[in-house]
């Protein structure tokens, strides 16, 4: 896989580089993504499963979907891209890493700092009165986990549809993109608002943006450079290059 030498050049002299990651980072670990042809909504429906609405109608059919994925999650293993980003937090003068992923994967890889922008899966908490449940959701069927404090309905800390964003997530992200130099929309389609702002946000503010993924999606022909295969493959490479293009420079010098 080629690397461009401009992006090369470009993160050697990058004061602040942010990377935001979706779904697809967490692929070759085996979680599906979402808008992918085999992804989870080709087959489920969002407004049923992620939206206030759907969780109030049917909270068990939720909470059957919701411990399936905790399971598939607690099986899965960081994968090479998650390893390359954590990598990268100790490469930069600053760096930051903005997650639309809830699967605790980049910390599994050993990120110190995420700003989780949906939340997270492996935890819960109450919808009256906020506080956090750490007792058991998994139990039998028909049975829903009740707030030990007000009685109130348990849910995943996940950010549904129409819900609003963690506010300190959300302007964190949206500082790192008016201030980063380079911008990687890591394994994203960007169709989700207001996550997919932050690629265009860093562009206006003269930010070099790079996209990785090995499919074609709305910010492909918006970007400075694309990476254009599984972040997994990519994103070592681009190590790899990028340690020989270091060498090489302070070589000439
Ligand atoms: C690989 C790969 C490999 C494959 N390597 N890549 C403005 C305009 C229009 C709509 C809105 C708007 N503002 C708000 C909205 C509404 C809504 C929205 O954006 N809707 C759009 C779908 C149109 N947004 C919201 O409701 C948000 N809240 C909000 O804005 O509050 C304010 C407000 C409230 C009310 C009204 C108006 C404003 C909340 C969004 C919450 C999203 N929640 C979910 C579920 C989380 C919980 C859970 O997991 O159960 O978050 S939905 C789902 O999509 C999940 C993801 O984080 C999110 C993004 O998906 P992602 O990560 O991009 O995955 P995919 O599948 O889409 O893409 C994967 C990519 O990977 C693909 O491109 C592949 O090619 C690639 N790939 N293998 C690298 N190996
Ligand atoms: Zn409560």
């Amino acid at each position: 896989m080629e690397i461009p030498e401009i992006l090369l050049q470009k993160i050697a002299e990058a004061e602040h580089v942010a990377i935001l990651t979706g779904a697809g980072v967490s692929a070759e670990s085996g979680i599906k993504t979402f808008r992918d042809p085999d992804g989870l909504w080709a087959q489920l429906n969002p407004a049923e499963l992620a939206s206030v609405e759907g969780f109030m109608a049917n909270p068990q059919l939720v909470w059957s979907w919701y411990r399936h994925r905790v399971e598939v999650i607690n099986d899965a293993k960081p994968n090479p891209g998650h390893y390359a980003i954590a990598k990268m937090q100790d490469m930069f003068p600053k760096f930051t890493l903005i997650t639309q992923n809830v699967d605790r994967l980049h910390h599994r890889a050993g990120s110190r700092k995420v700003i989780e922008l949906h939340g997270n899966i492996v935890e819960n908490h109450c919808f009256d009165c906020k506080s956090p449940f750490t007792g058991d959701t998994a139990l039998p069927d028909g049975h829903l986990p009740v707030c030990p404090i007000c009685g109130g309905r348990i849910r995943p800390s996940v950010v549904w549809f129409g819900e609003m964003l963690p506010v300190d997530a959300i302007e964190a992200a949206e500082e790192a993109a008016y201030s980063c130099d380079v911008f990687f929309s890591v394994g994203t389609s960007a169709e989700v608002y207001p996550a997919a702002n932050l690629p265009v946000t860093a562009k206006r503010n003269g930010a070099f943006v790079v996209e990785v993924n090995p499919n074609f999606t709305v910010l492909s022909g918006y970007v400075d450079a694309k990476l254009a295969a599984p972040s997994g493959e990519a994103l070592p490479v681009l190590l790899d290059e990028f340690g020989k293009y270091k060498k090489f420079i302070e070589e000439s010098l």
